[in-house]
Parts: structure tokens; sequence; C-alpha cells
């Protein structure tokens, strides 16, 4: 499994802040807004909770704003999906087909080089995009789960579903505190030890910030509804 483990954010005389995105799904301008509002610079340590593609106005845009950056992210599901079909020589269709087309080779490089898991051992916090199962080593979380998992069923067993249990990270232990994306129908989730960071700004909700030390959370409005919830089967909504 590749983890990436991040550093302390440069020294600075102002401020020593990590920001953790939520999944931005190509929704370019919106994420410059977020970056304004938190007043990001480059002393910040900036993480993304991966699916930064597809569905959006402009996919190739933000991976380009993110690289520029300096940015980190974890895999999304919908990274892997075009990972998975250029490896394999599949076709895509419809929006991934779309933003497949649009890469280049730095683009293609740097979605190669995303982690499954990002951890930022200086304030105890793991960067994940979907899910873990609570009781199971950070090491032996499976990759499925890391990229889809939103519920625990009664039974302890995972789904990808909204509609199909409690909300796993309802049930994480910790002590490491988790934050990820991928539950745009749940939205913002406060857990104790647990983070939920998309509220569906594609959809026309809002893009989420999370900014430590504080725990402060900060959104900007999407600029429209970009997409319809459920309209990919990835999404694993109330179908
Ligand atoms: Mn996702």
């Amino acid at each position: 499994m590749t983890v990436a483990v991040l550093g302390e954010p440069r020294q600075n005389r102002r401020m020593k802040r990590t920001i953790v995105i939520g999944d931005v799904h190509g929704c370019l301008d919106e994420l410059r807004d977020l970056l304004r509002e938190v007043g990001a610079t480059p002393a910040d340590r900036l993480v993304l909770a991966g699916d930064l593609v597809v569905k959006g106005p402009d996919s190739r845009g933000v991976l380009r704003l993110v690289r520029k950056l300096g940015a980190a992210s974890v895999l999304g599901n919908h990274e892997d999906k075009l990972l998975r079909a250029r490896r394999q020589g599949k076709t895509l269709s419809g929006a991934h087909r779309e933003v497949a087309e649009s890469l280049d080779d730095d683009d293609w490089r740097w979605l190669e080089s995303m982690p499954l898991r990002i951890d930022l051992p200086d304030i105890g916090i793991v960067v994940v995009h979907a899910g873990l199962i609570p009781g199971v080593p950070l090491d032996r979380q499976r990759r499925e789960n890391l990229l889809s998992l939103r519920s625990l069923r009664a039974d302890g067993t995972p789904s990808r579903r909204v509609d199909d249990g409690e909300p796993w990270a309802s049930r994480w232990p910790g002590p490491q505190k988790v934050v990820f994306g991928h539950d745009a129908l749940r939205g913002l989730q406060r857990h104790r030890f647990a983070t939920g960071l998309d509220t569906g700004c594609v959809y026309g909700g809002v893009l989420t910030a999370l900014v430590e030390p504080g725990s402060l959370l900060v959104s900007v409005p999407a600029r429209r509804q970009w997409a319809q919830p459920g309209d990919l089967e990835e999404d694993g909504g109330r179908q």
C-alpha cells in the first residue's frame, strides 16, 4: 500500500498551518475561492482528500493548480478509475473519458504518485479518501475500503452505499484522527476521531477545508450545480 508521510509545514513567523480540503471534482473556481477564504500561503501545508477530478468543469485546471501549489492528495476512486483504465488499455466513457483525454504526461505522472493514505504525524491526523475499518491497523486496511467505504452494516461488514448502515467514521475509535471525503450525501461529518469533508461542492453544495491547528472548518459556496448526485455508478447513492 502506498502511504506518504508529510513533514511539518515550513516554519514561518506568521503561521504554521495544515489545510485539508474535501472533494474538489474539477471545481477550480471554488478551490481558488476556498484558498483565498482561508488565506492560504506557501507556508501552509496543503493536503487534499482525493477526487480532484471528474463531474465538474475543469479537472485538468485543478490538477495543475494543486501541483503548482505543491499540495499533496490521497488517491480518490475517480483518479483510481482513470489510472486503472489507462494501465489496462480500457476505454472509458462519458466524463471519465473526457478527463482522461485532457491530461498530459505530467498530469498522469502526478496521478500515479498519489498515495492511498497521507500521514501527518506531527498533528496526529491521517487523510484517506473514503474510509477505514475500525479495529484494523492502518497498514492492513484494504485498498477498496480506502477508496470506496461509506457505511458499516450492523454485523460490521463494509458497504460503499450511504443507505446501508452507519457511517464508518462514527465508529472509528481513534486515537488517530482521520480526515476523509467521498460521502457527499451525508455531507459534513464531525465525529470524535473523524471528520468528513465532502460537502458536495460539485452538486451545488459547498467546498470545505479543515484548518489545523484549531480544527477550524471553512467553506465556500459552489458557483453553481455542476452535476447531479448519483449520476455515476461509483456514487453509491440511493438508487
Ligand atoms: Mn469518491
